[in-house]
């Protein structure tokens, strides 16, 4: 049963809602975990919701999660692009991954558009805003039927 789900965001999130609104909505990080807050109650799960802007931390965070929790939601952020440590870990840890990107990374800059989380993530959301932290811990959830 998928139940504790660990959820992470990369650095700069913590920025949202204050600046680039048009690209990554005007809710702020703290409105997101409300959302999923309130959509993991409905499905029976337990969060725990996080913000790091070190790769070390997250790193650290993952490792910490075996044994603690049955899978991840990640948002890494431009670390996406570049953690090979991030990708070691989450591939170390073998719990299920789902990749969230509020943007849709495929419509952007050409070095937004390789992830090194993909290849090791059951699945990718990306486009939908914060609609895709509620979406993930739905398929989350879905696995659990
Ligand atoms: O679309 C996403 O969720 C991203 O993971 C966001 C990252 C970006 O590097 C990825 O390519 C796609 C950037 C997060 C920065 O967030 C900010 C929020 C407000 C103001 C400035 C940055």
């Amino acid at each position: 049963m998928i139940k504790n789900i660990l959820i992470l965001n990369g650095p700069n999130l913590n920025m949202l809602g204050s600046r680039e609104n048009d690209i990554y909505g005007s809710d702020s990080l703290a409105d997101i975990e409300q959302m999923c807050k309130k959509k993991s109650g409905k499905n029976g799960q337990a969060i725990d919701f996080r913000q790091s802007n070190s790769e070390g931390e997250l790193v650290n965070w993952i490792q910490d999660a075996l044994g603690k929790f049955d899978a991840i939601i990640i948002n890494p952020a431009a670390y996406t692009h570049t953690s090979i440590a991030i990708h070691d870990a989450l591939k170390a840890v073998q719990l299920p991954v789902i990749e969230v990107h509020l943007s849709n990374i495929y419509k952007r800059e050409s070095f937004r558009h390789s992830s090194y989380i993909s290849m090791i993530a059951l699945g990718q959301i990306c486009g939908l805003g914060k609609t895709g932290y509620k979406l993930a811990l739905d398929a989350l959830a879905e696995l659990n039927k």
